[in-house]
């Protein structure tokens, strides 16, 4: 159904041509890279529009639901690549620029990555968009169209410095600018009380303006939007200033406007309060509810019809002003009564609660709140005083608590269901930070397991892997992906083994290759790959991982006759620019790596590379070479993860703890197929709450003290021996997330990994029953359980 025309290579050819010649006007002995990129992406978006505009008249024919998924962030990476491999064309196209002696790659690579998010809460964003389109689930995407996307991170002395990300700083070839569908978001003033109907008279006001980009699911079949917003001034400039001089007052109402769409916020998981940041998640949840309203009103005319019509996901508490602006509008706006208005919002609006760190959850002042958005305090007081008239809850548990708002309060007692991102997430979230809603509002809690698309993780990143499979139990995996399991029924088969570990190999050399040209640090392809790649946070211990390293390196001086296995240790990520402990982590990966790597005793077993600015296309490069896969988060810390996912349907395999997904990870490929080590939530939890913990683990662990005290000395950091005393003092006196206690079993385990990977036969079994055991992690799968459980909603396929 759908499905994109197949189109002849000359068709194709003549459309690059086209749109090289005739929309970017230049002549093809002169084109640049981005001169032909600009060309194939207009050209393969050409072939995009009509299977949209078909999804698109099928879903208003249908009048069936439409989901609506509002996030702060949505990291998307590049849009060609995945575009093309969607729609089958890579081949052709490849051919294609070939006669003009062009590589798909390089036209591929000079797309900059769409990096409007921080980590796994935006990356999983991008794959529910691809996953909606795929299974032809009629939904929009709402975000903010940032200027400026996550930093650029590089390293100076082995520091992270930040700079700014610049990807709208060239031509866009994948938006549409719609300046029709334009809101105005009000901000700041008074409300006044005219005969019992509140009018809010704001002080400010910009304009929100949309930004289209299709969605195009797997062959093509189906097209959703993600629409961005990006801010413009009500008022363009003030030409009586202007006229009299002062040209740089005259932009101010411009400049302000602007401000709002100028930059992603580059912190995740801490809170920061920023009054700027409050009004991003108004600008965005008010424009979003606006056009979801007037698109309603456009089909129906009853409002009471909404909770049938549409559904609102809320990805996180930063869109959970959606639920009094959603009572808001239906109030003030089109008249209806408070007590309808409060129904329907409570059964048009979800929300998806993403982690539990108490630091991370999001709080606003009553005091700014009532400054900012005074019609919206005005609201949640109700809707408060109504939650605590019908529960009889503690004040603790009120929604306005202490001066502040609790937005994880007010998203659960809106929402119709609340779901966590895994099994044990889920749980947790029943047991500790929601224990009291929880009993409050039963059956409001539900589990929805992460997953990843398998077309951008897989078949587009891993191409050589996507053979061998294709090869062993045909197509069609790419949008089932439970049929991985059909691989079991070869898992003793050598030649199977021996085409998965040539795909592997060639992936290494792949990599190995980009970093020398892009780096100049050559690699020994033949080691283990053992990757650790997130965003740097205490909560994932990549200062354990580090530790680990040190000992390793120590170790093979002490003994360097023994049977060592290679490994190369990756690590990639960045760290939020304000939080010191994350950067001294950094800094200590660097130091050692420098040490480390320029050692002749021990660099054909040890290599330690961190390429800076990792991002989505390097994920791309890197995770379909990993051998081990790093999850090794203090247990009850990490909500999923994802990338733990990503890595194990590339036949990564896992060392890790028993938190988020790798519960799940470990039960579909089998506890034997899996590196487990270290404690559990409750172990944790209760180790965590004795004082002496950090101490006392440290005395008992010989390798560990040794660790210590040569960071401590200033092994790695021989120009300025104190660099890591704080570092070193903070893990024996504070240690909040138990790298101390974890780290022997961490250290036996990676013993165990160096065993099995030297026992090749056992290591592609392994890998072979990790391929095969992650069909379930697809996005696919996790989208039909929303689509079940918490929309109620049918595919148009
Ligand atoms: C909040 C307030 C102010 C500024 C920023 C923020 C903010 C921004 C981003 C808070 C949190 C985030 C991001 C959180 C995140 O990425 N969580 C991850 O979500 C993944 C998808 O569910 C999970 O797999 C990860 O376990 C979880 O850490």
């Amino acid at each position: 159904m759908n499905a994109v025309t197949p189109i002849a290579a000359d068709a194709l050819r003549d459309q690059i041509q086209r749109h090289l010649t005739y929309t970017i006007g230049k002549d093809k002995g002169h084109a640049s890279h981005f001169d032909w990129r600009m060309a194939v992406s207009y050209a393969v978006r050409d072939l995009i529009v009509d299977s949209w505009f078909a999804a698109t008249r099928k879903t208003y024919e249908a009048k069936g639901k439409r989901v609506y998924y509002l996030s702060m962030e949505f990291l998307i990476g590049r849009i060609l690549d995945d575009a093309v491999v969607n729609l089958g064309l890579h081949d052709q196209i490849k051919a294609v620029l070939a006669e003009d002696g062009i590589a798909l790659d390089d036209v591929i690579a000079d797309e900059p990555d769409a990096a409007l998010g921080n980590g796994g809460l935006g990356r999983l964003a991008a794959c529910f968009l691809e996953s909606l389109s795929t299974l032809g689930c009629p939904a929009h995407g709402y975000g903010i169209r940032y200027e400026h996307g996550l930093f650029r991170q590089r390293f100076s002395g082995g520091q992270q410095v930040e700079s700014p990300e610049d990807w709208l700083n060239q031509p866009h070839p994948w938006e549409f600018e719609r300046p029709e569908a334009s809101y105005t978001i009000p901000f700041n003033g008074y409300v006044t009380d005219e005969d019992g109907q509140s009018v809010w008279h704001p002080a400010e006001t910009v304009h929100a303006r949309a930004y289209d980009t299709p969605v195009v699911g797997w062959q093509g079949r189906w097209s959703n939007t993600l629409r961005l917003w990006g801010a413009h001034p009500t008022e363009l400039f003030d030409l009586e200033r202007f006229n009299s001089g002062d040209h740089t007052a005259a932009a101010a109402p411009e400049a302000l406007a602007r401000t709002l769409s100028r930059v992603l916020y580059p912190e995740d998981t801490t809170d920061s309060g920023k009054e700027l940041r409050l009004k991003q998640e108004f600008f965005l949840t008010s424009a979003a509810l606006q056009d979801i309203l007037r698109r309603f009103l456009s089909e129906y005319d009853d409002l009471s019809l909404l909770p049938e019509k549409v559904a609102i996901q809320m990805n996180d508490t930063h869109p959970a002003l959606a639920g009094p602006e959603l009572i808001r509008l239906l109030v003030d706006v089109h008249g209806l009564d408070w007590a309808r208005a409060r129904d329907i919002a409570g059964r048009t609006l979800n929300y998806t609660n993403h982690t539990l760190l108490p630091e991370a959850l999001e709080r606003w002042s009553t005091w700014l709140m009532g400054r900012v958005l005074p019609r919206h305090m005005q609201i949640i007081e109700r809707i408060d005083a109504e939650h605590a008239q019908a529960t009889g809850c503690a004040p603790h548990l009120r929604i306005v608590w202490q001066d502040q708002v609790l937005m994880g309060t007010l998203a659960f007692v809106m929402a119709q269901h609340v779901n966590g991102v895994s099994a044990l997430h889920t749980e947790l979230m029943k047991d500790t930070v929601f224990a009291d809603l929880h009993m409050l509002y039963p059956g409001r809690i539900l589990n929805q397991t992460n997953g990843v698309t398998p077309r951008r993780w897989m078949r587009l990143s891993n191409p050589a892997l996507s053979r061998v499979i294709t090869d062993r139990i045909g197509s069609g995996w790419e949008s089932d992906l439970g049929r991985l399991s059909a691989l079991v029924d070869h898992a003793e088969d050598a030649g199977l083994h021996g085409d998965i570990r040539a795909a592997k190999t060639a992936n290494k050399q792949a990599f190995a290759t980009w970093l020398q040209n892009t780096t100049g640090q050559i690699i020994n392809p033949d080691a283990m790959f053992d990757v650790q790649v997130k965003r740097i946070h205490e909560y994932k211990r990549q200062l354990m991982n580090i530790f680990e390293t040190i000992a390793r390196w120590s170790a093979i001086r002490s003994n360097p006759d023994a049977n060592w296995t290679p490994r190369v240790k990756i690590f990639g990520g960045k760290a939020a620019p304000g939080y010191f402990t994350a950067k001294d982590v950094i800094r200590l990966i660097n130091d050692v790596a420098n040490v480390v790597n320029n050692d002749p005793a021990t660099a054909h077993l040890l290599q330690i590379v961190y390429p800076a600015n990792y991002n989505v296309s390097m994920a791309q490069r890197l995770i379909p070479a990993a051998d081990l896969s790093e999850q090794i988060s203090t247990a009850g810390k990490e909500a999923s993860g994802t990338g733990n996912m990503k890595l194990t349907m590339n036949g990564a395999l896992t060392i890790g703890t028993l938190d988020g997904a790798n519960v799940e990870i470990l039960e579909h490929v089998g506890a034997e197929n899996f590196f487990l080590f270290g404690m559990t939530a409750q172990q944790a939890a209760a180790r965590g709450a004795n004082p002496g913990h950090a101490r006392s683990a440290i005395l008992a662990s010989k390798p560990l003290q040794d660790v210590l005290q040569m960071i401590a000395e200033g092994r790695f950091s021989p120009e300025d021996p104190s660099r890591y005393h704080g570092l070193v003092d903070h893990t024996w006196n504070h240690d909040p997330f138990l790298v101390t206690s974890d780290f022997d079993a961490y250290l036996q385990c990676q013993k165990q990994v160096d065993v099995a990977y030297r026992d090749t036969t056992r290591w592609d079994q392994m890998v072979l029953r990790n391929i095969a055991g992650s069909g379930f992690f697809s996005s696919d799968r996790t989208i039909k359980g929303y689509m079940n459980d918490i929309w109620h909603t049918q595919s148009l396929l």
